[in-house]
């Protein structure tokens, strides 16, 4: 099975551009002390604007007034594909272009006819009259129910900017004007970020790897461990930089041996020609507790560190060789769990032990039942191999997301929009300063677990555990989204559905009809980012460089910022003054700016006056020191272990944890264990035969850019792909092309068959992030017609620690779709609209 629809390939052309022109800027830098660097000046005579997103720095050639082009940066050193979906979504037909209600809520009232969510009979009503109505709305939820009455957590990867945040914007709208429920946590690490303060002292997944340089120099082995970066690295949180491709190529180039531990054969161990290992998924941990058994048994593993370094072991012990439940954890235990074969667990050891070893882990594991303990274990198993700290040894937990391990530049923090004042901040979960606005950061007061909205709509005044506290579950009536679409990021959306008929009013800023747009009660369009100025960092960790994110076109239809709707509420509330502070869109972008001049200054650097960077059409570069191209994580710890110690309450690495002992939780216990997930590949309880990986999908980021001509490169038969093995397909008579039913206890959805061999027997994928297409919304379980995974995942919680999202979770059997074919209507504006 050719695998070249997907395959992406690392251009050598920008490589070698790449590196002539960052060599160059360095010795400008360098050279004369203050001057920063600048990038290539965009050739004169052609009317290039300058502007970042997710997907890269790009420079949009705008022809009478309609983006018509949109150019890489020059000096992006691996553009992606997707950066082309951009310009489709400022144009397509699921653009939103006026306010509108739900007939029933607007004739009827808050609440009316909640089985109509969905069916797309809005109506369209002035801007004066929806602000009014969010006002308004906004009051009596408040005065009759207190201010937990609405929920504003409005979760979501929205679009970069430090100033048009439309999460932070809404947030601060909301706590101007009276306060709000919150949300705790994300659901990319929502396990791990928990578990990980109480084992290493940070949330370590959204911290700094060792450098791709000193894994080039010093890696013998290098595992991706449930980790595909050559897809994850194609986006970034702030504008991606696209660093990480570097590294992937030095990494080929080495001959470095490539182990990758996955059900799919990924994009990265084709692209490195790494070995393949198919683990049954959700059984990883049993898989790395019988590597860690071997350790033991074999003497290979690192006494001196784990007394060094680490506590507790002697309690993970008499675990692992199963003095504490008379089953010791052997590589054939194992092989029966995860289905690699003993001999193969075995060498395993061995090799990591022999060699330098970096495990770089992706954050799947942890996004199932009980991924709590897949990081612990990681984490454990490295401390028995005793690498943690030395060059090109250990763990990387971010080597996939947003280029972890590109080295991060001497560069100032660029401040952005706020929620209001910091001092309102307490109770912050450990690691956290006041005033982040990270989501993990959020204080704990009035807030829930991010993906337990449903279950607290479904039982409000439930006490539910939460990392060693407890939260009562608040009464929501009214929801407010902004930058998320929780009708795609949520797990089991018939459940969601049901859910989502308690509330009085769901109130959704988007501009695009999404699922969650479709199913609201009043939905206001906004602009895209390249209908408005911004300004954001290049590389959540290179922070290389400041971009001028520059308005390419005017807003489309009705299309307004969400800063001016929020403003505008606020107003209508009286708070209009405290909300803008006085400021418009080109005062805040200056006065973030200029900030960061000042902090600049203070490094020794001198950025030019705001004008000049703004009229330059350049990204305005910073200067990597040496050091950080040497970075080795948990150096300093390992050198000097008293000095920099840990944040965990004994400093070291915590292998038992007393704070979790003291919790008594009965699904996560105080040292790392394989504990079964409700449902798994061949598991014990399990109803269905195939497991499904709802990844992260090659050609969007989440369910954005659904919606746009890129879904040509993948949909098949107009539908989500899914992708099975040659064995599976042939056993259900499915074959290439097909439309096919996926189901099971929790709902069904039509896919398009892709026949593959880089997929393990009894896995299927099919991507998150496939817009959901209900055939008849008033019906229960209805049939998704475009493909949401969603529809078959358990919204389960990892456990009472994390209390995180499950996303890959779930088992299903799939068969040909032989009925009449309904046609997918969701990637136009609804049909009685207007
Ligand atoms: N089964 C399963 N489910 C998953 C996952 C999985 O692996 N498997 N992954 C999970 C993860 S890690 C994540 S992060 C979530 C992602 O879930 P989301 O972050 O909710 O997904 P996005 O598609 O990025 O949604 C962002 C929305 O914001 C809108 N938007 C963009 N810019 C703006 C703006 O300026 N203003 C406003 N008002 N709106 C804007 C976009 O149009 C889009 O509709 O999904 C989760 N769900
Ligand atoms: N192109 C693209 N890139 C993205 C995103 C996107 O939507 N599109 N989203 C971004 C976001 S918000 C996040 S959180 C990150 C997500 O980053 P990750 O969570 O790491 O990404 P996934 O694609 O969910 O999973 C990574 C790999 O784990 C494998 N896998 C699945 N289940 C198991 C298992 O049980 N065991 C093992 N060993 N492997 C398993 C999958 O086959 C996949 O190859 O990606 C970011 N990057
Ligand atoms: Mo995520």
């Amino acid at each position: 099975m050719s695998f070249d629809k997907t395959k992406i390939t690392l251009p050598e052309m920008n490589r070698r551009s790449f590196l002539k022109s960052s060599a160059m800027l360095t010795m400008v830098g360098a050279a004369s002390g203050s001057l920063l660097t600048r990038g290539a000046q965009a050739q004169s005579g052609t009317k290039l604007t300058m502007s970042g997103s997710h997907w890269g720095v790009f420079r949009g050639r705008v022809d009478q007034g309609r983006l018509v082009e949109v150019t890489p940066w020059e000096q992006d050193p691996h553009p992606t594909p997707m950066l082309q979906g951009m310009m489709d979504s400022i144009y397509s037909p699921s653009r939103i272009k006026y306010p509108m209600v739900r007939r029933a809520w607007l004739e009827q009232g808050p609440g009316a006819d909640p089985e109509g969510r969905g069916t797309g009979d809005f109506v369209r009503v002035s801007w004066e009259k929806a602000i009014d109505l969010v006002a308004g709305e906004l009051t009596r939820v408040r005065k009759k129910y207190g201010s937990n009455g609405v929920f504003g957590g409005s979760y979501g990867w929205k679009s970069v900017g430090k100033f048009h945040n439309c999460r932070t914007l809404l947030r601060r709208m909301l706590k101007t004007t009276g306060g709000f429920v919150n949300s705790l946590g994300d659901y990319s690490t929502g396990a791990a970020q928990v578990i990980l303060p109480h084992v290493v002292g940070s949330l370590e997944v959204y911290e700094q790897c060792t450098s791709w340089d000193v894994v080039r120099d010093n890696t013998k082995t290098l595992v991706f461990w449930g980790c595909n970066p050559v897809n994850t690295d194609q986006i970034g949180w702030l504008i991606a930089d696209h660093g990480a491709f570097v590294g992937l190529e030095e990494v080929k180039k080495a001959g470095i041996r490539v182990i990758c531990i996955d059900p799919i054969k990924t994009e990265t161990c084709q692209y490195l020609d790494g070995e393949w290992l198919a683990p049954r998924p959700q059984t990883d941990v049993a898989m790395m507790l019988g590597i860690a058994h071997t350790l033991y048994a074999e003497k290979l593993h690192d006494e001196d560190f784990l007394k060094k370094y680490t506590v507790g072991f002697d309690k993970f012990l008499a675990y692992l060789i199963g003095k504490e439940d008379g089953t010791p954890k052997t590589a054939e235990w194992a092989s029966k769990i995860c289905g690699i074969d003993a001999g193969t667990i075995k060498q395993l050891a061995r090799d990591f032990a022999k060699n330098r070893t970096m495990i770089a882990a992706g954050w799947s594991i942890q996004r199932q039942h009980h991924g709590e303990q897949a990081h612990w274990m990681l984490v454990t198993l490295c401390s028995m191999l005793g690498q943690i700290g030395l060059p090109g040894g250990g763990f990387g937990f971010s080597y996939h997301y947003c280029s972890g391990g590109t080295p991060t530049a001497t560069s100032p923090i660029l401040g952005g929009i706020t929620d209001g004042p910091a001092a309102e901040v307490t109770d912050l979960p450990a690691g956290c300063h006041p005033g982040s606005t990270e989501s993990a950061c959020q204080p704990k007061s009035n807030a829930i677990p991010v993906c337990r909205l449903v279950e607290a709509l479904l039982h409000p005044g439930r006490t539910i555990k939460y990392n060693g506290s407890d939260i009562v579950l608040p009464e929501i009536h009214m929801v407010y989204w902004a930058g998320g679409n929780p009708f795609s990021h949520q797990q089991n959306r018939n459940e969601m559905v049901e859910a989502w008929k308690k509330l009085d009013t769901f109130v959704v800023h988007d501009f695009q009809w999404t699922a969650s747009a479709r199913h609201a009660d009043i939905v206001l369009p906004v602009t895209t980012s390249y209908e408005r100025n911004d300004i954001e960092q290049l590389g959540d960790y290179a922070l290389s460089h400041i971009v001028p994110m520059k308005k390419l076109v005017e807003p489309m239809y009705e299309a307004r910022s969400d800063f001016d709707i929020f403003a505008d509420i606020c107003e209508r509330l009286g708070k209009r003054e405290e909300y803008t502070e006085g400021m418009n869109e080109m005062d805040w972008i200056k006065s973030f700016y200029e900030a960061a001049r000042l902090e600049s200054r203070a490094k020794g650097m001198e950025m030019p006056v705001f004008d000049t960077f703004w009229q330059s059409e350049e990204a305005l570069g910073f200067p990597v020191k040496d050091a950080q191209k040497q970075f080795v994580r948990y150096a300093d710890f390992r050198e000097d272990p008293l000095l920099n110690a840990l944040g965990t309450p004994s400093g070291k690495i915590e292998i038992y944890s007393l704070n979790i002992e003291k919790m008594h939780y009965d699904d996560c216990p105080p040292h790392p264990t394989w504990m079964e997930p409700i449902e798994r590949l061949d598991g014990p309880t399990t109803k269905y035969p195939l497991h499904i990986a709802s990844n992260h999908p090659i050609y969007r980021l989440h369910s954005q850019l659904c919606g746009t001509k890129l879904r040509e490169k993948y949909a098949i038969g107009g539908r989500e792909p899914c992708w099975i093995n040659p064995k599976d397909a042939e056993a259900r008579g499915l074959k290439d092309g097909d439309i096919a039913r996926a189901y099971n206890d929790r709902g069904q959805i039509l896919v398009g068959i892709k026949v593959t061999d880089v997929i393990r027997p009894g896995v299927i994928r099919i991507n998150e992030g496939g817009w959901y297409d209900p055939v008849n919304p008033r019906e229960a379980k209805t049939l998704c017609r475009y493909g949401d995974v969603n529809n078959l995942t358990t919204s389960v919680s990892t456990s009472k620690l994390a209390q995180a999202n499950c996303g890959q979770t779930a088992v299903v059997e799939i068969e040909k779709f032989t009925g009449s074919l309904p046609p997918v209507e969701v990637f136009i504006e609804p049909r009685k609209a207007g």
